[in-house]
């Protein structure tokens, strides 16, 4: 009996010792800014939407943390407190079509599934609220496996700027400088820019993961999105959709940078409008090209009229 409780005291206090120790790294822990924005690249600052996002993010996991916190609780309560002993026999009572716990077990999830939908339309709805009036137009397009820029700018003055910059794959070779040799998506700081994005050929996906946004862009159709970078820095850009053999070297770079600097930058791309559709892989999927097509088909061919 005695050694008994000996034992019994041994395993508390060392469940105590565990327990103040995992507290204490919990606390310690928070206080660092990478625990804060729950490990998600870039700042708060980054982007107009950073904030915004980041929240939604760790708040999401600390809502689902806790429901799983709180499920996993109840089925240990469960096994331990409902465990077969050795004087049981036969079946425990059974307790199926319980109608009361099964109408629990279906509102509960119920409303907790209603309730993230209703923050993340609530997100959504805000992060992807169009600006009319951005003073600058980026149009991107995606490509197997690179990416073309073209910008339309309107300084406050009034003065209109367009250029554009065509992307060539990268070779990854391991050596060094292999990024310097990436295309380079230059952005002014401070200035709510509209992205259009389209594809060339396939289904790609416009990634920055600092901007903790990505949107695909599509054969065919045209999204968008609005973002004001509010940082100065460097940024990585990537392709997020699974575009064919050399996807993982569709990559970009990222300079956000001071306004003047930009309009700098913008004078030394070539100068005019990106290339459009024209030069999209499959010309049915564009007006353009679709009535070359049909030209092209009503051509005889073989032994024609000729
Ligand atoms: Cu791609």
């Amino acid at each position: 009996m005695r050694a008994q409780n000996d034992a019994g005291r041994r395993t508390r206090r060392t469940l105590k010792v565990a327990a103040l120790s995992g507290a204490a790294m919990l606390v310690l822990s928070g206080c660092s800014a990478e625990v804060q924005r729950g490990w998600l690249p870039g700042t708060r600052e980054t982007t107009n939407h950073n904030d915004v996002l980041t929240d939604f993010w760790v708040n999401s996991w600390i809502a689902a943390m806790s429901v799983g916190l709180i499920a996993w609780a109840a089925m240990l309560w469960c096994m331990v407190a409902y465990r077969r002993r050795r004087t049981d026999q036969g079946f425990p009572k059974q307790v199926g079509y319980n109608m009361p716990m099964e109408t629990m077990f279906t509102v509960i999830p119920v409303v907790l599934v209603l309730v993230f939908w209703g923050f993340t339309d609530r997100v959504q709805t805000e992060v992807d609220e169009p600006v009319d009036d951005s003073p600058l137009t980026v149009t991107v397009y995606g490509k197997q496996w690179s990416w073309d820029f073209g910008y339309e700018y309107e300084r406050e003055g009034g003065e209109k700027l367009e250029a554009y910059e065509q992307g060539i794959q990268a070779q990854l070779n391991g050596q060094d400088g292999v990024q310097d040799t990436l295309p380079t998506l230059y952005l002014p700081e401070d200035v709510p820019v509209h992205f259009e994005l389209k594809s060339r050929d396939v289904a790609h996906s416009f990634w920055i993961p600092q901007f903790l946004q990505k949107r695909d862009t599509l054969p065919g159709k045209t999204n968008h999105f609005y973002v004001t970078p509010q940082e100065t820095g460097s940024f990585d850009g990537k392709c997020a959709e699974l575009c064919g053999e050399f996807h993982s070297e569709m990559l970009f770079n990222v300079e956000v940078v001071p306004e003047d600097e930009f309009v700098e930058k913008m004078e030394q791309m070539e100068q005019g409008q990106l290339p459009g559709d024209e030069f999209n892989r499959n010309p049915n999927e564009n007006s353009d090209g679709a009535q070359e097509m049909e030209v092209d088909l009503q051509t005889p061919r073989g032994g024609g009229s000729h």
